[in-house]
């Protein structure tokens, strides 16, 4: 069988001159600061300067989606990383509060136009959180870090491809194929 590459846009994995800020909430900060570190050491792996990752922290996972948002529109940077641990408790409020965060995450990322990764862990409990801080599922700040790169790139390369086309085209707008 012949194999054909295909044909997909992906965004790379440089951060090479890019601006990324990381939220980080304090709640939860035994876990958080480890989300924090491995988010650092994967923007550093991947190319960022020191002087271009801004660390922001919130007081918990409920402000983090407030402080992206304003973040995300300075338009001063390629992707915005939040790191938080909600863990259930006794009372609803992890159920209030996980689908706000999620949401308004997701809202701030699809109206500014700005990758958001998403870096918060919802956790049953500690050993879960533990987990995906560092122990037996890796390290989730890591793997947001690394989101946030790819998905800036994936921006730079969709937005570069189709301002490509239209500048080459001869067409008036409303004609050109979609
Ligand atoms: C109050 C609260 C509780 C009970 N649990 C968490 C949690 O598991 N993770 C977290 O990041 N924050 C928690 N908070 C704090 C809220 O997110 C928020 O900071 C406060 O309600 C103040 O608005």
């Amino acid at each position: 069988m012949t194999k054909r590459r295909l044909n997909a846009i992906e965004g790379n994995l440089s951060a090479a001159g890019k601006r990324f800020a990381v939220v980080v909430a304090r709640f939860n900060s035994f876990i958080t600061e480890r989300l924090l570190q491995s988010a650092w050491d994967g923007l550093l792996r991947s190319g960022a300067a020191k002087k271009n990752i801004h660390i922001v922290r919130v007081p918990g996972a409920f402000e983090i989606p407030s402080a992206a948002r304003t973040l995300a529109e300075t338009d001063k940077y390629d992707a915005i990383i939040c790191l938080g641990c909600l863990i259930r408790g006794d009372t609803a409020h992890y159920d209030v509060i996980v689908n706000e965060v999620t949401r308004g995450i997701g809202q701030s990322a699809q109206e500014t136009g700005i990758p958001h990764a998403f870096g918060v862990l919802t956790c049953e409990n500690l050993e879960q959180a533990i987990d995906r801080a560092g122990l037996k599922m890796g390290n989730k700040g890591f793997e947001a870090a690394l989101a946030a790169v790819e998905m800036a790139n994936l921006k730079k390369a969709v937005v570069g491809r189709w301002s490509l086309v239209v500048g080459k085209c001869n067409l008036p707008a409303r004609k050109r194929k979609r």
